[in-house]
């Protein structure tokens, strides 16, 4: 954790509910935004955003929901700050490169799961539940699209809670990067590794975990090791709302092509393919993707009370 004194000569708000629980050592669990402003439409976005936090609450830890709202650092948003995000007509999408950008611009933008992570980080906190990460996109060895994210796991000491790798990415790649990179992928409760809408992929789990308290000991003793970097958990969605692997794949392959059509590149490619996905499953997609978040909130909740 940076020295508070740093902390307070950024553009910075920690909300005083997660200030306190992080002062106290009580469980917190980060949220991040880019779900909300590039990955699901309005309404269901906001909706999805208010459930998620609720979910964390009922589990015992305080939801951060992360942002940068004109040029701010937000680490905790209100309900009216949700809502003026979800309204946003320009958000950028931030990561890495560019979350610095947008608070000396005084501009709005939502959080991928990296710039989620770097700031979690700053604040002191340790667990972060999101829908899917970014990865290794397909064909990546023309494009060289590959997600900032696993940098991140690679990097930041922040456990993320997934469903695993979207399945519109190059599941089989994501995971040597995951692993060249040193970070362990953890399956949640299963052998098989998660593919975001569907249960089970064709590849094996690296690990298998089935307690939070396990992955808390993970944490720790990696922490101890001073290896640095992350960690990615992949829980599988519920049964109930899952879309099977062999259902999901043809829409996956449209969406693709649609792409490639239209000549979509850079950080519009994910936002463009989840769209694309909800109108050819018929909104299907949208509800497994909402249903798959709140079991990671659920899951991160307990996990970050096994390690405070
Ligand atoms: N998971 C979702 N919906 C999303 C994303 C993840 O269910 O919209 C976002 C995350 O913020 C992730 C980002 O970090 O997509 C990855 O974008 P890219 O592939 O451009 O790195
Ligand atoms: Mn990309």
């Amino acid at each position: 954790m940076v020295p508070t004194a740093d902390l307070n000569r950024l553009p910075l708000d920690i909300a005083p509910e997660v200030s306190a629980a992080i002062a106290d050592g009580r469980p917190v669990v980060a949220l991040e935004s880019t779900i909300i402003t590039h990955g699901m439409p309005f309404p269901d976005n906001i909706e999805m955003a208010a459930a998620v936090e609720t979910l964390v609450a009922d589990n015992g830890a305080v939801p951060a929901t992360i942002a940068v709202l004109d040029g701010r650092l937000k680490i905790g948003l209100s309900a009216e700050q949700r809502t003026l995000l979800a309204n946003c007509a320009d958000p950028l999408k931030l990561s890495r490169s560019d979350l610095a950008y947008a608070m000396i611009k005084s501009r709005t933008g939502g959080t991928t799961v990296a710039a989620t992570m770097i700031a979690a980080a700053l604040a002191g906190i340790s667990v972060f539940a999101t829908g899917g990460i970014g990865g290794v996109h397909r064909g990546a060895e023309k494009s060289f699209d590959i997600s900032a994210d696993l940098e991140e796991l690679a990097r930041t000491p922040v456990i993320v809670v997934s469903a695993g790798p979207k399945a519109i990415l190059d599941i089989e790649k994501t995971l040597e990067v995951l692993e060249s990179k040193g970070v362990p992928v953890i399956g949640f409760g299963t052998n098989t590794l998660p593919a975001f809408w569907s249960r089970n992929s064709r590849l094996a789990a690296p690990m298998r975990l089935d307690a939070p308290g396990e992955i808390a000991a993970l944490f720790a003793m990696r922490r101890n090791l001073k290896l640095g970097g992350g960690m990615l958990i992949a829980n599988p969605v519920p049964q109930e709302s899952e879309i099977p692997a062999d259902q999901i794949e043809t829409h996956i392959e449209q969406a693709l092509e649609l792409a490639g059509q239209q000549g979509i590149s850079g950080k519009d490619v994910t936002p463009f393919l989840l769209d694309q996905m909800l109108h050819l499953t018929a909104g299907a997609s949208l509800k497994t993707n909402i249903a798959l978040v709140r079991n990671n909130a659920r899951l991160a909740a307990q996990i970050a009370a096994a390690i405070s």
